[in-house]
Protein backbone atom coordinates (compact mmCIF):
# COMPACT_ATOMS: atom_id res chain seq x y z
CA UNK A 1 0.00 0.00 0.00
CA UNK A 2 1.20 3.46 -1.20
CA UNK A 3 1.03 6.05 1.81
CA UNK A 4 1.91 10.07 1.07
CA UNK A 5 3.65 10.86 4.33
CA UNK A 6 4.50 14.51 4.48
CA UNK A 7 8.17 14.38 5.74
CA UNK A 8 8.59 15.41 9.45
CA UNK A 9 10.34 18.47 9.61
CA UNK A 10 11.13 18.88 6.03
CA UNK A 11 9.79 21.18 3.52
CA UNK A 12 8.78 20.08 -0.13
CA UNK A 13 7.18 22.89 -1.83
CA UNK A 14 5.18 22.71 -5.38
CA UNK A 15 4.92 26.02 -7.63
CA UNK A 16 2.72 26.07 -10.63
CA UNK A 17 0.94 28.17 -13.14
CA UNK A 18 -1.88 26.24 -14.16
CA UNK A 19 -2.82 29.35 -16.70
CA UNK A 20 0.31 28.32 -18.57
CA UNK A 21 -0.33 25.36 -19.73
CA UNK A 22 -2.97 26.67 -22.23
CA UNK A 23 -0.52 28.29 -24.26
CA UNK A 24 1.14 26.55 -27.56
CA UNK A 25 3.92 27.14 -29.88
CA UNK A 26 2.25 26.06 -32.68
CA UNK A 27 0.41 22.68 -33.59
CA UNK A 28 3.16 20.68 -34.63
CA UNK A 29 6.20 22.39 -32.43
CA UNK A 30 7.84 19.64 -29.82
CA UNK A 31 7.49 22.40 -26.64
CA UNK A 32 4.21 21.37 -25.46
CA UNK A 33 2.91 23.41 -22.17
CA UNK A 34 0.33 20.83 -21.67
CA UNK A 35 2.89 18.30 -20.59
CA UNK A 36 2.97 20.33 -17.19
CA UNK A 37 -0.87 19.07 -16.98
CA UNK A 38 0.06 15.92 -17.81
CA UNK A 39 2.72 15.88 -14.71
CA UNK A 40 0.25 17.61 -12.51
CA UNK A 41 -2.42 14.78 -12.93
CA UNK A 42 0.09 11.91 -12.31
CA UNK A 43 2.06 13.83 -9.17
CA UNK A 44 -2.46 14.16 -7.77
CA UNK A 45 -3.36 10.51 -8.91
CA UNK A 46 -0.54 9.13 -6.69
CA UNK A 47 -1.67 11.74 -3.50
CA UNK A 48 1.66 13.52 -3.61
CA UNK A 49 -0.17 17.29 -3.03
CA UNK A 50 -0.87 15.96 0.30
CA UNK A 51 2.88 16.05 1.20
CA UNK A 52 3.94 19.41 0.04
CA UNK A 53 3.28 22.97 0.01
CA UNK A 54 1.17 23.49 -3.12
CA UNK A 55 1.47 27.05 -4.70
CA UNK A 56 -0.25 28.44 -7.23
CA UNK A 57 2.30 31.53 -8.40
CA UNK A 58 1.79 34.87 -10.05
CA UNK A 59 3.61 35.92 -13.44
CA UNK A 60 6.77 37.54 -12.44
CA UNK A 61 6.47 41.58 -13.40
CA UNK A 62 8.14 43.84 -15.56
CA UNK A 63 11.21 45.00 -12.79
CA UNK A 64 11.59 40.94 -11.99
CA UNK A 65 12.32 40.35 -15.62
CA UNK A 66 14.26 43.35 -15.94
CA UNK A 67 17.05 42.17 -13.10
CA UNK A 68 18.52 39.76 -15.69
CA UNK A 69 16.95 40.98 -19.38
CA UNK A 70 17.25 44.11 -21.26
CA UNK A 71 14.44 46.81 -21.66
CA UNK A 72 14.32 47.03 -25.26
CA UNK A 73 14.20 43.44 -25.48
CA UNK A 74 11.54 42.99 -23.09
CA UNK A 75 9.25 45.54 -24.32
CA UNK A 76 9.28 43.77 -27.92
CA UNK A 77 8.33 40.75 -26.39
CA UNK A 78 5.64 42.08 -24.82
CA UNK A 79 4.57 44.40 -27.61
CA UNK A 80 5.15 42.06 -30.93
CA UNK A 81 2.65 41.14 -32.61
CA UNK A 82 1.79 37.21 -32.87
CA UNK A 83 3.16 35.63 -36.17
CA UNK A 84 -0.25 35.16 -37.58
CA UNK A 85 -1.57 38.21 -38.03
CA UNK A 86 -0.22 40.00 -40.53
CA UNK A 87 2.67 42.05 -40.44
CA UNK A 88 3.14 45.34 -42.51
CA UNK A 89 6.19 45.90 -44.72
CA UNK A 90 8.04 47.12 -42.13
CA UNK A 91 7.60 44.07 -40.13
CA UNK A 92 10.64 41.83 -39.38
CA UNK A 93 10.08 38.03 -41.27
CA UNK A 94 12.00 35.15 -39.59
CA UNK A 95 14.99 35.32 -41.69
CA UNK A 96 15.69 38.76 -40.48
CA UNK A 97 14.37 38.40 -37.11
CA UNK A 98 14.43 40.59 -33.96
CA UNK A 99 16.24 39.03 -30.75
CA UNK A 100 15.98 36.16 -32.22
CA UNK A 101 12.06 36.14 -32.56
CA UNK A 102 9.35 34.99 -34.91
CA UNK A 103 11.21 31.92 -36.98
CA UNK A 104 10.54 28.42 -35.91
CA UNK A 105 12.25 27.69 -32.55
CA UNK A 106 11.04 30.63 -31.25
CA UNK A 107 7.89 31.67 -32.46
CA UNK A 108 5.69 35.03 -31.57
CA UNK A 109 2.52 32.74 -30.50
CA UNK A 110 -0.98 34.48 -28.79
CA UNK A 111 -0.21 35.27 -25.36
CA UNK A 112 3.75 34.76 -25.20
CA UNK A 113 4.45 37.43 -22.64
CA UNK A 114 2.04 36.51 -20.44
CA UNK A 115 3.53 32.63 -20.87
CA UNK A 116 7.21 33.56 -20.28
CA UNK A 117 6.12 35.73 -16.83
CA UNK A 118 4.62 32.74 -15.79
CA UNK A 119 7.14 30.57 -16.20
CA UNK A 120 9.34 32.58 -14.86
CA UNK A 121 7.25 33.68 -11.50
CA UNK A 122 7.04 29.78 -10.76
CA UNK A 123 10.95 29.81 -10.32
CA UNK A 124 11.84 33.11 -8.74
CA UNK A 125 8.45 31.80 -6.22
CA UNK A 126 10.45 28.98 -5.49
CA UNK A 127 13.86 30.49 -5.01
CA UNK A 128 11.93 32.75 -2.74
CA UNK A 129 10.83 29.81 -0.45
CA UNK A 130 14.12 28.53 -0.31
CA UNK A 131 15.89 32.03 0.42
CA UNK A 132 13.30 32.39 3.74
CA UNK A 133 13.81 28.86 4.32
CA UNK A 134 10.40 27.63 4.53
CA UNK A 135 10.71 25.49 1.59
CA UNK A 136 14.12 22.41 1.66
CA UNK A 137 12.87 21.68 -1.48
CA UNK A 138 11.16 23.56 -3.85
CA UNK A 139 9.68 22.48 -7.59
CA UNK A 140 8.93 24.50 -10.57
CA UNK A 141 8.63 22.17 -13.37
CA UNK A 142 7.25 25.05 -15.59
CA UNK A 143 10.62 26.67 -15.80
CA UNK A 144 14.28 25.42 -16.74
CA UNK A 145 14.48 27.59 -19.76
CA UNK A 146 18.05 27.29 -19.47
CA UNK A 147 18.67 28.54 -23.08
CA UNK A 148 17.47 32.46 -23.26
CA UNK A 149 20.45 35.52 -22.77
CA UNK A 150 19.97 38.63 -22.03
CA UNK A 151 18.09 40.66 -24.96
CA UNK A 152 17.99 37.31 -27.31
CA UNK A 153 15.95 34.34 -27.19
CA UNK A 154 17.14 30.74 -28.25
CA UNK A 155 16.12 27.35 -28.83
CA UNK A 156 12.32 27.62 -27.27
CA UNK A 157 13.54 29.49 -24.55
CA UNK A 158 12.65 33.67 -24.32
CA UNK A 159 12.97 34.26 -20.41
CA UNK A 160 15.81 32.67 -18.52
CA UNK A 161 13.75 31.83 -15.18
CA UNK A 162 16.86 29.79 -13.89
CA UNK A 163 18.89 32.94 -13.87
CA UNK A 164 16.22 34.99 -12.71
CA UNK A 165 16.00 32.12 -9.46
CA UNK A 166 19.80 32.09 -8.78
CA UNK A 167 19.88 35.75 -8.76
CA UNK A 168 17.32 35.19 -5.68
CA UNK A 169 19.13 32.64 -4.33
CA UNK A 170 22.52 34.81 -4.52
CA UNK A 171 20.92 37.40 -1.85
CA UNK A 172 21.01 34.61 1.07
CA UNK A 173 23.66 32.09 0.10
CA UNK A 174 27.35 32.73 -0.65
CA UNK A 175 27.69 29.82 -3.50
CA UNK A 176 25.04 28.15 -5.42
CA UNK A 177 25.87 25.00 -7.28
CA UNK A 178 23.55 24.84 -11.31
CA UNK A 179 23.14 21.07 -12.47
CA UNK A 180 21.67 20.91 -15.87
CA UNK A 181 20.64 17.02 -16.80
CA UNK A 182 18.91 18.57 -20.19
CA UNK A 183 19.98 16.82 -23.20
CA UNK A 184 20.66 19.92 -24.73
CA UNK A 185 24.08 22.41 -22.88
CA UNK A 186 22.97 24.82 -20.34
CA UNK A 187 24.40 27.91 -22.50
CA UNK A 188 22.39 30.65 -21.09
CA UNK A 189 22.99 29.85 -17.64
CA UNK A 190 26.72 29.10 -18.10
CA UNK A 191 26.99 32.81 -19.92
CA UNK A 192 24.96 34.85 -17.28
CA UNK A 193 26.67 33.66 -14.94
CA UNK A 194 30.66 33.59 -16.49
CA UNK A 195 32.40 36.71 -14.07
CA UNK A 196 31.22 35.11 -10.84
CA UNK A 197 32.93 32.39 -8.81
CA UNK A 198 29.49 32.22 -6.69
CA UNK A 199 27.79 30.25 -9.28
CA UNK A 200 29.32 26.85 -10.80
CA UNK A 201 27.91 26.09 -13.59
CA UNK A 202 27.65 21.96 -14.45
CA UNK A 203 26.02 21.02 -17.87
CA UNK A 204 25.50 17.65 -19.68
CA UNK A 205 24.57 16.87 -22.73
CA UNK A 206 25.15 16.00 -26.21
CA UNK A 207 27.79 17.20 -28.13
CA UNK A 208 28.06 17.66 -31.43
CA UNK A 209 28.75 20.94 -32.78
CA UNK A 210 27.41 21.61 -36.48
CA UNK A 211 24.65 18.30 -35.53
CA UNK A 212 23.22 19.44 -32.11
CA UNK A 213 21.73 22.09 -30.49
CA UNK A 214 23.20 24.66 -29.58
CA UNK A 215 26.59 23.27 -30.41
CA UNK A 216 28.64 24.69 -27.57
CA UNK A 217 29.83 23.41 -23.96
CA UNK A 218 33.35 21.29 -24.90
CA UNK A 219 35.01 19.48 -22.15
CA UNK A 220 37.36 22.29 -22.36
CA UNK A 221 35.13 25.42 -22.74
CA UNK A 222 35.39 26.05 -18.40
CA UNK A 223 34.76 29.59 -18.25
CA UNK A 224 37.03 32.32 -19.32
CA UNK A 225 40.47 31.58 -19.85
CA UNK A 226 41.54 34.95 -18.47
CA UNK A 227 42.76 33.59 -14.27
CA UNK A 228 42.49 37.04 -12.96
CA UNK A 229 38.46 36.95 -13.77
CA UNK A 230 37.05 34.87 -11.05
CA UNK A 231 34.52 33.29 -13.08
CA UNK A 232 37.50 30.76 -14.52
CA UNK A 233 36.85 27.25 -13.92
CA UNK A 234 33.26 27.85 -12.29
CA UNK A 235 32.14 26.18 -15.78
CA UNK A 236 31.96 22.20 -16.03
CA UNK A 237 30.94 20.63 -18.89
CA UNK A 238 30.12 17.24 -19.62
CA UNK A 239 29.58 16.49 -23.55
CA UNK A 240 28.09 13.39 -23.89
CA UNK A 241 27.44 11.07 -27.29
CA UNK A 242 24.48 8.91 -28.30
CA UNK A 243 22.89 6.61 -26.00
CA UNK A 244 24.38 6.88 -22.74
CA UNK A 245 22.93 4.18 -20.09
CA UNK A 246 21.55 4.71 -16.77
CA UNK A 247 24.74 2.66 -15.28
CA UNK A 248 27.27 5.11 -17.30
CA UNK A 249 25.25 8.57 -16.38
CA UNK A 250 24.92 7.58 -12.55
CA UNK A 251 28.64 7.07 -12.38
CA UNK A 252 29.75 9.87 -14.54
CA UNK A 253 26.85 12.43 -12.52
CA UNK A 254 28.26 11.59 -8.74
CA UNK A 255 32.22 11.08 -9.47
CA UNK A 256 31.55 14.84 -10.87
CA UNK A 257 28.77 15.93 -8.83
CA UNK A 258 30.27 14.31 -5.22
CA UNK A 259 33.86 15.89 -6.41
CA UNK A 260 32.44 19.35 -7.23
CA UNK A 261 30.34 19.25 -3.56
CA UNK A 262 33.83 18.69 -1.43
CA UNK A 263 36.23 20.90 -3.78
CA UNK A 264 33.25 23.94 -4.25
CA UNK A 265 30.97 23.46 -0.98
CA UNK A 266 27.96 24.68 -2.66
CA UNK A 267 25.24 26.44 -0.13
CA UNK A 268 22.17 25.34 -2.63
CA UNK A 269 21.92 23.62 -5.42
CA UNK A 270 19.83 24.77 -8.62
CA UNK A 271 19.08 21.38 -10.92
CA UNK A 272 17.53 21.55 -14.35
CA UNK A 273 15.85 18.37 -14.72
CA UNK A 274 15.52 18.33 -18.22
CA UNK A 275 13.61 15.45 -19.50
CA UNK A 276 14.49 15.19 -23.30
CA UNK A 277 17.38 13.23 -22.12
CA UNK A 278 15.10 10.45 -21.27
CA UNK A 279 15.16 7.33 -24.08
CA UNK A 280 12.76 8.02 -26.88
CA UNK A 281 12.75 11.58 -26.60
CA UNK A 282 11.46 13.33 -29.66
CA UNK A 283 14.72 15.32 -29.85
CA UNK A 284 16.98 13.35 -27.38
CA UNK A 285 19.46 10.69 -27.65
CA UNK A 286 20.27 9.13 -24.69
CA UNK A 287 18.98 5.81 -23.45
CA UNK A 288 18.18 7.13 -20.01
CA UNK A 289 15.00 5.59 -18.29
CA UNK A 290 12.90 6.88 -15.45
CA UNK A 291 14.73 5.47 -12.85
CA UNK A 292 18.14 6.99 -14.08
CA UNK A 293 17.35 10.11 -14.72
CA UNK A 294 15.67 10.14 -10.92
CA UNK A 295 18.75 9.01 -9.92
CA UNK A 296 20.35 12.22 -10.33
CA UNK A 297 17.68 14.27 -8.24
CA UNK A 298 17.93 11.29 -5.45
CA UNK A 299 21.76 11.73 -5.61
CA UNK A 300 21.68 15.78 -5.31
CA UNK A 301 18.77 15.27 -2.67
CA UNK A 302 21.74 13.11 -0.19
CA UNK A 303 23.72 15.97 -0.87
CA UNK A 304 21.20 17.36 1.99
CA UNK A 305 21.49 21.10 0.70
CA UNK A 306 18.66 22.99 0.07
CA UNK A 307 17.50 23.01 -3.58
CA UNK A 308 15.16 24.09 -5.93
CA UNK A 309 14.37 21.87 -9.00
CA UNK A 310 13.54 23.37 -12.74
CA UNK A 311 11.72 21.53 -15.62
CA UNK A 312 13.57 22.14 -18.91
CA UNK A 313 13.46 20.06 -22.18
CA UNK A 314 11.22 16.99 -22.61
CA UNK A 315 9.56 16.04 -25.90
CA UNK A 316 7.76 12.95 -24.89
CA UNK A 317 5.04 14.54 -22.88
CA UNK A 318 4.06 11.13 -20.96
CA UNK A 319 7.68 10.29 -20.27
CA UNK A 320 8.12 13.69 -18.98
CA UNK A 321 5.44 13.43 -17.00
CA UNK A 322 6.53 9.92 -15.72
CA UNK A 323 9.71 11.38 -14.84
CA UNK A 324 8.83 14.61 -13.18
CA UNK A 325 6.02 12.80 -11.59
CA UNK A 326 8.84 10.32 -9.64
CA UNK A 327 11.68 12.66 -9.18
CA UNK A 328 8.18 14.63 -7.40
CA UNK A 329 8.16 11.47 -4.94
CA UNK A 330 12.21 11.34 -4.50
CA UNK A 331 11.68 15.18 -3.26
CA UNK A 332 8.86 13.93 -0.62
CA UNK A 333 10.78 10.46 -0.28
CA UNK A 334 7.67 8.72 0.83
CA UNK A 335 8.11 6.28 3.20
CA UNK A 336 7.11 3.44 0.72
CA UNK A 337 8.49 2.77 -2.93
CA UNK A 338 6.04 4.68 -5.67
CA UNK A 339 4.05 1.60 -7.11
CA UNK A 340 5.01 0.93 -10.46
CA UNK A 341 1.43 0.45 -11.89
CA UNK A 342 0.03 4.20 -12.82
CA UNK A 343 -3.22 4.50 -10.45
CA UNK A 344 -6.45 3.58 -11.88
CA UNK A 345 -7.99 7.00 -11.42
CA UNK A 346 -5.50 8.68 -12.85
CA UNK A 347 -7.04 11.54 -15.40
CA UNK A 348 -4.97 11.15 -18.92
CA UNK A 349 -4.47 7.54 -18.45
CA UNK A 350 -4.77 6.79 -22.48
CA UNK A 351 -1.29 8.67 -22.53
CA UNK A 352 0.43 6.20 -20.47
CA UNK A 353 -0.07 3.22 -22.74
CA UNK A 354 1.91 0.28 -20.54
CA UNK A 355 -0.07 1.92 -17.40
CA UNK A 356 3.58 1.66 -15.63
CA UNK A 357 5.72 4.61 -14.40
CA UNK A 358 8.85 2.73 -15.02
CA UNK A 359 8.83 1.61 -18.69
CA UNK A 360 11.31 -1.05 -19.81
CA UNK A 361 13.51 0.09 -22.53
CA UNK A 362 11.89 -2.02 -25.32
CA UNK A 363 8.50 -0.23 -23.96
CA UNK A 364 9.77 2.75 -25.12
CA UNK A 365 11.09 1.92 -28.52
CA UNK A 366 11.67 -1.66 -29.80
CA UNK A 367 15.38 -1.32 -30.31
CA UNK A 368 17.71 1.43 -27.97
CA UNK A 369 19.75 3.55 -29.93
CA UNK A 370 23.54 2.24 -30.29
CA UNK A 371 25.28 3.48 -27.41
CA UNK A 372 28.55 5.95 -28.39
CA UNK A 373 29.89 6.33 -25.58
CA UNK A 374 33.21 4.20 -24.42
CA UNK A 375 34.57 3.88 -20.68
CA UNK A 376 37.71 5.45 -21.77
CA UNK A 377 36.21 8.59 -23.04
CA UNK A 378 34.28 8.74 -19.76
CA UNK A 379 37.28 8.31 -17.75
CA UNK A 380 38.76 11.02 -19.79
CA UNK A 381 35.82 13.15 -18.61
CA UNK A 382 36.19 12.54 -14.98
CA UNK A 383 39.90 13.39 -15.59
CA UNK A 384 39.69 16.40 -17.07
CA UNK A 385 36.78 17.48 -14.41
CA UNK A 386 38.69 16.44 -11.18
CA UNK A 387 41.91 18.79 -12.63
CA UNK A 388 40.04 21.85 -13.28
CA UNK A 389 38.73 21.44 -9.51
CA UNK A 390 41.55 21.76 -8.00
CA UNK A 391 41.60 25.36 -8.98
CA UNK A 392 38.86 25.60 -6.96
CA UNK A 393 37.97 25.87 -3.33
CA UNK A 394 37.39 27.90 -0.14
O1 LIG B 1 18.72 23.05 -34.00
C1 LIG B 1 18.09 24.09 -33.87
C2 LIG B 1 18.24 25.25 -34.84
C3 LIG B 1 17.84 25.04 -36.19
C4 LIG B 1 17.04 26.09 -36.88
C5 LIG B 1 15.54 25.85 -36.73
N1 LIG B 1 15.16 24.51 -37.21
C6 LIG B 1 13.71 24.25 -37.01
C7 LIG B 1 15.91 23.46 -36.50
C8 LIG B 1 17.41 23.68 -36.68
C9 LIG B 1 19.23 25.26 -35.89
N2 LIG B 1 17.26 24.27 -32.83
C10 LIG B 1 16.98 23.26 -31.88
C11 LIG B 1 16.54 23.91 -30.58
C12 LIG B 1 16.43 22.94 -29.44
C13 LIG B 1 15.96 23.65 -28.18
C14 LIG B 1 15.98 22.76 -26.95
C15 LIG B 1 15.43 23.48 -25.76
C16 LIG B 1 15.73 22.83 -24.42
O2 LIG B 1 15.21 21.52 -24.38
O3 LIG B 1 17.12 22.70 -24.20
C17 LIG B 1 15.18 23.64 -23.24
C18 LIG B 1 13.74 23.87 -23.23
C19 LIG B 1 15.94 22.36 -32.40
N3 LIG B 1 16.03 21.04 -32.36
C20 LIG B 1 14.87 20.57 -32.91
C21 LIG B 1 14.12 21.65 -33.29
N4 LIG B 1 14.83 22.75 -32.96
C22 LIG B 1 12.81 21.64 -33.91
C23 LIG B 1 12.06 22.80 -33.95
C24 LIG B 1 10.80 22.80 -34.55
C25 LIG B 1 10.29 21.62 -35.09
C26 LIG B 1 11.07 20.46 -35.05
C27 LIG B 1 12.32 20.48 -34.47
C28 LIG B 1 10.02 23.95 -34.59
C29 LIG B 1 8.77 23.89 -35.17
C30 LIG B 1 8.31 22.70 -35.69
N5 LIG B 1 9.06 21.59 -35.64
C31 LIG B 1 6.95 22.63 -36.32
CA1 LIG C 1 22.43 19.84 -20.03
ZN1 LIG D 1 16.79 20.30 -24.08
Amino acid sequence: EYNIVRPKGYTVSYHANPEMEKHHFGQTHPMKPWRLTLTKSLVSAYGMPFAMDNYNTRAATYEELNAFHASDYLDYLATAPPEDTPRDYEGNNPSDPKFNLGGSDCPLFHGLYDYCSMSAGTSIDAARKICCQQSDIAIAWGGGLHHAKRREASGFCYINDIVLGILQLLRCYPRVLYIDIDVHHGDGVEEAFKSTDRVMTVSFHKYQPDYFFPGTGALDDNGPKDEQNPGAHHAINVPLNDGITDEQYAMLFESIIGKINETYRPSVIALQCGADSLAGDRLGRFNLRVQGHGACVAYCKSLGLPMIIFGGGGYTPRNVARAWAYETSIAIASQNKIPDIIPLHAPWREHFIHETLFPTLEQIFGEPRANRNTQKRLNEIIMHVHEQLRFVGH
